[in-house]
């Protein structure tokens, strides 16, 4: 039997020339948070669907593909990864995946917006479900300062931005990759969510740049999302010793996209993207 369909639509305008629209069944929530424009639709195609100013953050239905490569890459690049920061990331996401490994004794979130959090606590429990864990510390901060104020302190710092427009633009900018790597330990790692290959050229190759002039390694590595603008998603890693083509074995086992497969391919990169980052 066919269900009655809405005729509404969640429409992301991705730049000036494309859009990307889900059909919604309602709006779940809606706030101007003191950062953002904060909205949560119930879609019929990905589940509940988070949005930030408008931009699609995540949804129920793919987003364990963002979380898993954005956390297990660098945490497998690392051979054992005790303390780790997450800057953004309020939805909780990444943190869930964090805490999937053993070695981890400490987790920060430094996230901006606290509603950010209370909304996926209510909205995306299943996503959130981390964020209780007592090895998890919720900070409501800004996390640019937080990196300044905390240095050699983590083993491996991940950076789950919004796109680089209002209050996220300092975490695309070489100062804070600078802070970043102090506030590593010796042999810590970082990795940033770099935005599309197709059409954030401009930035991938301006972010690659500062990282590797920061770090003594770096490396693009890519993953497939639905609901992000173009599909093809890149991630950034910074590394003061470890490096990702070095894994060999995977240590967390319980997740729908990552694998020791998986995490080798995603190093491999289409000619046009090995030549934005001059590889
Ligand atoms: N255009 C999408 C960029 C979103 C990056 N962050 C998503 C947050 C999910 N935890």
């Amino acid at each position: 039997m066919s269900v009655a369909q809405t005729n509404l639509w969640f429409t992301e305008l991705q730049n000036d020339n494309l859009t990307i629209g889900l059909r919604i069944e309602k709006t779940i929530h809606s706030e101007k948070t003191e950062y953002q424009q904060l909205d949560v639709y119930k879609t019929v195609q990905y589940g509940n669907l988070l949005v930030l100013d408008g931009c699609i953050m995540t949804t129920d239905k793919d987003e364990f593909v963002y979380h898993e490569m954005l956390a297990h890459v660098p945490l497998h690049t690392h051979p054992n990864p005790k303390s780790v920061l997450v800057v953004g990331g309020g939805d909780g996401g990444i943190i869930r995946e964090v805490i999937k490994h053993p070695s981890v004794e400490r987790a920060v979130l430094a996230e901006i917006d606290g509603r950010v959090v209370e909304a996926s606590k209510k909205y995306f429990p299943h996503i959130a479900s981390g964020l209780s864990d007592p090895r998890v510390d919720v900070q409501i901060v800004d996390g640019i300062r937080y990196v300044e104020e905390h240095p050699n302190e983590f083993d491996v710092i991940l950076i789950d931005s919004t796109d680089p427009v209002g209050p996220a633009v300092g975490l695309f900018q070489r100062p804070f990759y600078e802070s970043v790597f102090r506030a590593l330990k010796e042999d810590g790692l970082m990795a940033a969510q770099t935005e599309s290959p197709f059409i954030n050229q401009d930035l991938i190759r301006q972010v690659y740049g500062d990282v590797r002039a920061t770090f003594p390694i770096a490396k693009l590595y890519l993953a497939y999302v639905p609901t992000y603008p173009t599909g093809m998603w890149s991630f950034t890693l910074g590394s003061k010793k470890y490096r990702p083509q070095d894994v060999r074995e995977v240590r967390v086992h319980d997740t729908k996209y990552y694998n020791r497969d998986i995490h080798h391919a995603s190093l491999v990169l289409p000619n046009f993207v090995k030549e934005l980052v001059g590889e």
